[in-house]
């Protein structure tokens, strides 16, 4: 087979590149190592950049997110047993949109699927051959049989786990990475929003967030310890937790119910660098993983595709590789940002195990702080709605 772009991974970052690439007239090949059911599957991420918003106009696939979504002009935090917001349209001028990434990723299927796109799914041993030469090629099994696809360039948005970073040598990668003491229990249940908005809480028995999808269907998290497992929380310990870690009058009229998924995620700041080796371009969490309390890991993946994309358009309808060229530095620049952010805001919203009591006293003062002061409310606003491409 022969295609211009191979795209490993059928996440949003690989869907939404070669949708993208589709309507400019270059084709490319989607290999996924999961079935489509499996990725449907997975609940993630929920609070959309206007950034990624517009790139899933671009693509065509952005009419369900505005029937369905919901626009959040601002976010709740709390601590102490009191809450202040920040208003990110006062501040930015622009909201986020709450809209599950199961959503954008049935939508990108969707259109994939009208535009005939070629998908091949529970592909695996997929290899990336010659990707510092001219004329790189992928191979994989797929029912048993080998196959072997030749390509202009390829796209690794094969996520955290994937093959396409493990394949730049290590001579040429470098990383950078912090592990947290702790990770988050999230469930999604069938009940309405305890709030309007999102509520971030710092509490002395550790973080909560109280987050969405719509009206009859909430996403709660709590910070946990990394030793915990899902079936070590029963329904009942987990709303009577959450309970504790919000403010008393949110708390009374928080709606439980049975959960409908329960799962644990470890928490991470991750940057692998250079993101591009020869025709090969990390993409997504292939390249950098963020802690999920700046809502920022699906919207980072946005921002790379959004390079590539313009990178790779550049090449083929200008005959310039000034875009593929600038990629790797382009991207990393506003990752880091976002990678900051991500760690600030847990630093500030978390209990450490090692915490002393001056630690503790200096998160107090930089939430008062945020609280009273503008310009604080300002930055944070302006890193929550994402910075601009
Ligand atoms: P994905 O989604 O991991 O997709 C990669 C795809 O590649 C496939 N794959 C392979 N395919 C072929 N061959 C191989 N060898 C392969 N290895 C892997 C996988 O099966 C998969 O389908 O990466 P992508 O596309 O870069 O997208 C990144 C986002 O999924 C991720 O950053 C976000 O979900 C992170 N995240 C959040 N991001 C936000 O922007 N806002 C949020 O509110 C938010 N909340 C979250 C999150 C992530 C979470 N977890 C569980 C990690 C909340 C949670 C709990
Ligand atoms: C979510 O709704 O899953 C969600 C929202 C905000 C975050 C992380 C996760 O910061």
């Amino acid at each position: 087979m022969k295609t211009r772009v191979a795209i490993i991974g059928g996440g949003p970052s690989g869907l939404l590149l070669s949708q993208l690439l589709h309507l400019r007239g270059i084709d490319s090949i989607v290999l996924e190592r999961q079935t489509k059911e499996h990725v449907l599957g997975r609940i993630r991420a929920g609070v959309l950049e206007q950034g990624l918003v517009k790139l899933l106009e671009q693509a065509g696939c952005a009419d369900r997110l505005h029937a369905e979504g919901y626009v959040h002009d601002g976010t709740l935090i709390s601590y102490d047993n009191s809450m202040f917001r920040i208003d990110f349209t006062e501040h930015t001028g622009t909201p986020v949109i709450v809209y599950g990434q199961t959503e954008v990723t049935r939508d990108l299927y969707a259109a994939r699927d009208a535009a005939g796109g070629h998908i091949e799914f529970q592909v695996e041993d997929v290899v990336i051959h010659g990707a510092d030469t001219d004329a790189p090629h992928v191979t994989y099994t797929s029912q048993g049989q080998q196959h072997r696809i030749d390509c202009d360039f390829i796209a690794g948005c094969d996520g955290f786990h994937g093959v396409s970073r493990q394949s730049i040598p290590l001579t040429v990668r470098r990383e950078y990475e912090k592990i947290y003491p702790f990770g988050w229990l999230g469930i999604l249940s069938q009940t309405p929003p305890v709030a309007e908005e999102l509520i971030y809480a710092n509490s002395p028995r550790g973080f909560a967030l109280c987050s969405m999808r719509n009206e009859n269907l909430s996403r709660y998290y709590i910070q946990c310890a990394l030793s915990d497992k899902p079936e070590d929380w029963s329904d009942e310990d987990f709303w009577q937790e959450l309970k504790r870690r919000i403010p008393a009058d949110q708390a009374e009229k928080l709606v439980t119910g049975p959960s409908i998924e329960k799962s644990i995620a470890p928490l991470r700041s991750f940057v692998t660098e250079p993101m591009r080796w020869g025709r090969l371009f990390l993409c997504g969490d292939a390249a950098h993983i963020v802690p999920p309390t700046g809502a920022k890991g699906l919207n980072t993946a946005a921002s790379d595709v959004h390079y590539l994309y313009q990178g790779l358009c550049d090449y083929y309808e200008n005959d310039s590789t000034a875009g593929i060229d600038s990629y790797s530095e382009k991207a990393l620049a506003r990752i880091w940002k976002a990678e900051r952010f991500s760690w600030w805001f847990s630093s500030l919203m978390h209990r450490y195990p090692d915490q002393s009591e001056f630690d503790l006293k200096m998160q107090l003062a930089e939430l008062e702080f945020l609280r009273t002061n503008k310009s604080a409310q300002q930055a944070m606003a302006e890193n929550y709605v994402g910075l601009p491409y």
